[in-house]
């Protein structure tokens, strides 16, 4: 990739010394309607050559070290799950020197690679998934596959990994009927639209007391509303804005510890390089959640 995240402010730093690792993973071969999520990663690195050292009420991440890993090779004979097995091969050595892997894609079939990690990694049932989505993709298999960007949670909670999910607004029964069969926890669009415009506020949002004390966040960008995220393959009205995103975000943050993220299904558009900064903007603020609460100074 011609760029590493934040270039423009730090110098590459080594792996072991970095805090975070940012792996770009332009994987693209289940996508079922707009095409161009190849391209995400790199759109990405380059944009967050526009951000600032600072991030509003998060610190400086930056200061911790950012390393970004060669773009993993997304190549695959038989099946995609080759690409998975490769890309949690690359977090699991971040998370070994005690890094946090943030993946960069490609379309959502790639978080497979962080179920893998999870199961690989961590005791049963220590580590949830949060997912901000406008799907649920909690399908069986979709278009003949179970590798699908469509059944990827549906892998998630299948292996029994506690999963929320946050900004959902398109679904299919199938889906309905998995959220009940899995006990799937949610806060969908509609309801934090609603919460937005109560008097208490988020609250817990939807997540429950007993959802594991460790959690990855997978955000697939079509949670943002489609007129602030056109730049995406299946685009839909009625999203999450910036500010309760942040939020929301935030109240997670505060209440459990992050291991590892992805920013995936951004489809990079000419002339809508606001899309492509919003990303990279995204992946600086998860990084701030991410920090160590010492770096989290009031004052900045
Ligand atoms: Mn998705």
């Amino acid at each position: 990739m011609k760029y590493s995240f934040l270039q423009s402010e730090y110098r590459s730093s080594s792996p072991s010394s970095s805090r975070y690792h940012i792996i770009p993973v332009p994987l693209e071969s289940t996508v079922s309607y707009g095409t161009g999520t190849a391209q995400g990663p790199a759109a990405v690195l380059e944009a967050s050559q526009q951000l600032e050292k600072l991030t509003e009420g998060l610190g400086e991440p930056g200061v911790y070290g950012i390393f970004t890993a060669p773009p993993v090779d997304c190549s695959w004979k038989n099946s995609p799950q080759e690409v998975y097995v490769r890309t949690a091969d690359v977090m699991d050595q971040a998370v070994s020197s005690g890094s946090v892997p943030i993946l960069l894609g490609g379309e959502h079939s790639i978080t497979n690679a962080a179920i893998e990690l999870i199961s690989r990694k961590y005791p049963a049932g220590s580590v949830g998934i949060i997912q901000f989505d406008a799907h649920m993709d909690l399908r069986d298999s979709y278009e003949g596959s179970v590798w699908s960007h469509a059944s990827v949670m549906r892998r998630a909670v299948e292996k029994g990994i506690p999963l929320l999910q946050v900004g959902v607004r398109n679904f299919c029964e199938e889906e309905l009927e998995a959220r009940k069969t899995f006990h799937v926890s949610y806060c969908d669009a509609s309801q934090v639209h609603r919460l937005l415009h109560s008097a208490s506020g988020f609250g817990d949002a939807a997540l429950p007391p007993k959802f594991p004390k460790n959690v990855y966040i997978t955000f697939d960008v079509d949670c943002f509303d489609a007129s602030l995220m056109p730049a995406t393959g299946t685009p839909e009205p009625g999203g999450l804005f910036w500010w309760e995103t942040i939020e929301l975000l935030k109240q997670y943050a505060a209440k459990r510890h992050i291991i590892g993220a992805d920013v995936v299904e951004l489809a990079p558009s000419p002339g809508l390089h606001h899309c492509s900064y919003t990303a990279a903007k995204l992946v600086y603020v998860l990084m701030g959640l991410a920090s160590p609460a010492l770096s989290r100074s009031p004052h900045l």
